[in-house]
Parts: C-alpha cells; structure tokens; sequence
C-alpha cells in the first residue's frame, strides 16, 4: 500500500458573497485539489486553501510544492508510516496547506483502505458539530439581518464578527447592533486578524464589556510580544490565537509565552495529524480549542467536521464550518447540510472528501 503518485489540480469557484476582513478578502475559491493514489489504486483527496495573507501560499506555489517537492520524496513510502510522511513533509518548511491537504488524503486512504471512517480512526467521540457562521465586513444593518436569516434557515446561533477595522467603532457598533437583534443567547466573539494594535484591541474590549462576547481573536500582530502578553494578561475574556499559532511549535510558544490563552485549530492548515496533536497539548495545558475556519470549501468543511468530531476536547465548543454557502458552486460529491444549527459526520469508509468528477472538470484551470 505505496503511495504512487499525487496530484496538486487548481480549480476556480466564483463566490457568491465575497468575505471581506482586516487582512484581505476572497472573491473565489481560487484552490488547489490534492490527490494521492496508492500503487493498489486507493486515491485519497483533500482541499487546499491559497491564504498568501496568511500563510504566503498561492495557487501557484501550493501546486509546486506539492507535485515538485513533496511528491518525488513520497512516493514508494507506506501509507500507514504516518510518522515518516510527516518527516518528510518537515522537511520543507512552511507550506502550512500543502502540508495539511497532503496529510488529510492520506488520512483518507487510510481510512478506505481499512473500510473505516476516519472519524472513527482518529478518535469516534461524537456524530455531528455545532456551527459558528463567520460574519466578514459590512454595515451593521446588513450584518444583522444576515445573522437572523441564518438562524432561521440554519438554526445557527453562534457568530464570530470579523473586525479590525478603525475607527473602531465600526466594529463596537457592529457587536451592538448583533447583540442587540439577536438577544442574549446568540454566541458572539470576534476575530480581528491583526488589524489593531494592543491597546486599540484593549480599548474595544473595554467598550465591549456588557455585551457578553466569548472570546476575541487574533487582535493584533502576536511578535509585537510585550503588548500581547499585557492584552491576555488584562482582557476579561480570553484572547485565541489563529494565525499566531498556525502550528504546533507556534500554538506551544503562544499559550508559554502567554501570547494567548484560547487555540483556533484548523484541519487545512495542520493536517489531522498534527491538529491532534495541538488538540492533545491544549488539552493537558487545560486551553479551550475550537475549530476554525479557513474558508474552507466543503471538501475542506467536511474535513474539519471529521476531525472535529473524533475529539471531546473539539466537540465541544462551535466549530467554523458554514463559509461554503457563501460559494455559487463546490466539488463535493455528497453535499454537507446544516440542520438545527449542525453538521454531521459523513458517513462511510475514508474522509468524505470525495469530489464529483464533472464539476472537476468543469472547474480546473490546469
Ligand atoms: C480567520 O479565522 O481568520 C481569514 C484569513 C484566514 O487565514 O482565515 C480566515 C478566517
Ligand atoms: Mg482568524
């Protein structure tokens, strides 16, 4: 059970809704399919998101890595020598997507292979997630009445509000306003994607205080150390890294050096193997997870509900899991729905990543 070749194929899906936040927007699901096939003819796929504001990737520079850098040192290796693909991939560094995309199909073909879910491998705690519907820049009106049609359509109550924006009281406002039309019950935090300084950040949460917001994220550049340590130190409510903590080295040093006291774990960029083990870590250092969005597609969705839902220490807070809908199209074969406000674990043997071939073909750019 060899892996035998992998595939890195662009495609393109028009959104629908363009998400706009602090540290840029997308307009399309400009990703890259990875596939991986084994010499007995199991083929595996992930999804793999281009975040260059993020990450640095691009389209083009997934595709490269990927088929000319990653592929030629795979190939010939086991799909069961887990450890050795991850050494291989280590040895490249960066690359977060690449890296999690390569991981997750082979998860996949692990999981066909032995005719198991791989949910069920990686853990089996529960059947479905709650979802979080992620909120991107508008005015404040809009912003509302997005978040009551998705609560009457989708049964979501949870909403992260995407900000970072000056003045801040686009954004005090903005939480107001979601507070305000959607009552106490409704789960907000926000996520800033360093688009404030420490104090500007400080100065929102103290404007904030009575609106019972859960948590903030990523508010402002976490290398500025001193002025993040002096936010999570004095913040009434805890301060979550994303992009901070895009691995397992940086989520170590973020909640050490008191960087943060909250962890965004997200399948795309940390694969299943090594968001399991930030998911192990946070939980023995007693740190909250929730599972992030890195608008994701559904075949990247479905993947984040896999593996979200094979943990305790992931289930149980809302999971990001609902962006797709802002898309006119996906690849997934068997779509995702949202019911009473969650997703459930696909059912079958492998990760549920499978794509229609048609819309494959209809969308790749190669
Ligand atoms: C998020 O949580 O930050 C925006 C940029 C990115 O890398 O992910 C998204 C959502
Ligand atoms: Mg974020």
């Amino acid at each position: 059970m060899k892996i035998a070749a992998i595939e890195a194929i662009p495609y393109s899906i028009p959104y629908r809704h363009p998400l706009h936040f602090a540290s840029g927007s997308v307009h399309e699901a400009d990703h890259v399919l990875v596939r991986v096939h084994t010499d007995d003819g199991v083929v595996g796929t992930a999804d793999t998101p281009p975040r260059p504001y993020t990450y640095g990737e691009t389209q083009k520079s997934i595709v490269a890595v990927v088929q000319d850098v990653f592929a030629p040192q795979l190939v010939g290796i086991d799909v069961f020598d887990r450890e050795k693909i991850q050494a291989v991939l280590a040895r490249t560094i960066h690359n977060q997507t690449a890296k999690g995309a390569v991981d997750i199909a082979v998860w996949d073909v692990i999981g066909k292979t032995l005719g198991q879910p791989v949910t069920k491998l990686l853990g089996g705690y529960t059947d479905s997630l709650r979802v979080s519907h992620m909120l991107g820049f508008k005015p404040a009106q809009e912003l509302l009445a997005l978040a009551l049609e998705f609560r009457e359509t989708y049964g979501i109550n949870t909403f992260k509000l995407k900000t970072g924006r000056r003045p801040l009281n686009l954004d005090i406002e903005a939480a107001r306003v979601l507070r305000d039309g959607l009552g106490e019950d409704a789960e907000l935090y926000m996520d800033a994607n360093r688009g404030w300084t420490a104090n500007e950040a400080a100065e929102v949460l103290r404007r904030t205080a009575d609106l019972g917001l859960q948590f903030l994220e990523e508010p402002d550049d976490a290398r500025e150390v001193l002025g993040r340590r002096r936010l999570v130190t004095n913040s009434p409510i805890p301060i979550a890294a994303d992009e901070s903590a895009a691995n397992l080295g940086e989520a170590a040093r973020e909640i050490l050096t008191g960087g943060a006291n909250l962890l965004s774990v997200k399948t795309a960029r940390s694969g299943f193997t090594e968001a399991a083990k930030i998911v192990g870590m946070a939980e023995g250092m007693g740190i909250d997870v929730y599972i992030g969005n890195q608008i994701d597609t559904q075949v990247g969705t479905v993947a984040s509900v896999v593996f979200g839902a094979a943990f305790a220490h992931t289930a149980k807070r809302a999971a990001e899991l609902s962006n797709y809908l802002d898309m006119t199209d996906d690849l997934l074969a068997r779509p995702l729905a949202i019911t009473g406000g969650r997703i459930r674990v696909p059912e079958g043997a492998g990760a549920g990543t499978d794509v229609d071939d048609d819309k494959l073909a209809h969308y790749r750019t190669d």
